[in-house]
């Protein structure tokens, strides 16, 4: 994917108009349960799933919408998962907190810190599972730091050079809406 100006301002527009619009649904209640949502975070997102190849994995965090879109999942397919619909992403299972793509490798967990794990398991995969996938990158938020697993899950990369790039999207805040 190109990562000139404008192709990532698309990137990040579609991405907010999106997330406004399933705001005003949730609003609206017509998306049950919590709602945690990516807006302000699409430079980032938009400027790290800009350099991914085909073959590279996501891990994601609670706030996955952006990162799927970008990816290039169809918008559509995201609601219908919002909306608990079976012909969603996740078979209307996942909800937004759990959105996971098999066919582009993405993952993502609500446990705070569980999207490093997850990562380091995309990249201990290939010898098991054979060129599977190229490199993981994982998105996490900026209170995760205390979180066991993270930690280990950094030790892990570094010690055993895993090809995972961590981002952390720090927003100065640990808020779940
Ligand atoms: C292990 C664990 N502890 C607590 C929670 C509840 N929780 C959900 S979001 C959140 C804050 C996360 O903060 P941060 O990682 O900075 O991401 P942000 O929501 O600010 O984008 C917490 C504590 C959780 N999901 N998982």
């Amino acid at each position: 994917m190109s990562a000139d100006l404008w192709s990532l301002y698309t990137l990040m527009l579609r991405s907010r108009l999106l997330e406004e619009g399933i705001a005003r649904l949730w609003h609206e209640g017509r998306i049950s349960g919590e709602m945690h949502l990516g807006t302000g975070e699409e430079a980032v997102v938009a400027g790290v799933v800009s350099q991914l190849r085909e073959g590279d994995a996501m891990a994601l965090d609670h706030r996955g919408t952006a990162a799927l879109l970008m990816r290039g999942v169809d918008p559509i397919v995201i609601l219908r998962e919002l909306f608990g619909h079976p012909d969603g992403l996740c078979g209307g299972k996942g909800g937004h907190m759990h959105l996971y793509c098999k066919e582009l490798l993405v993952a993502s967990s609500e446990i705070v810190g569980a999207s490093g794990p997850c990562a380091a398991g995309f990249a201990l995969a290939p010898p098991i599972f054979e060129s599977w996938f190229d490199r993981c990158c994982v998105f996490r938020g900026s209170c995760d730091g205390p979180q066991g697993m993270l930690m280990e899950s950094l030790n892990l990369a570094s010690v055993w050079s895993l090809p995972v790039v961590f981002v952390c999207k720090d927003d100065g805040w640990a808020i779940t809406n």
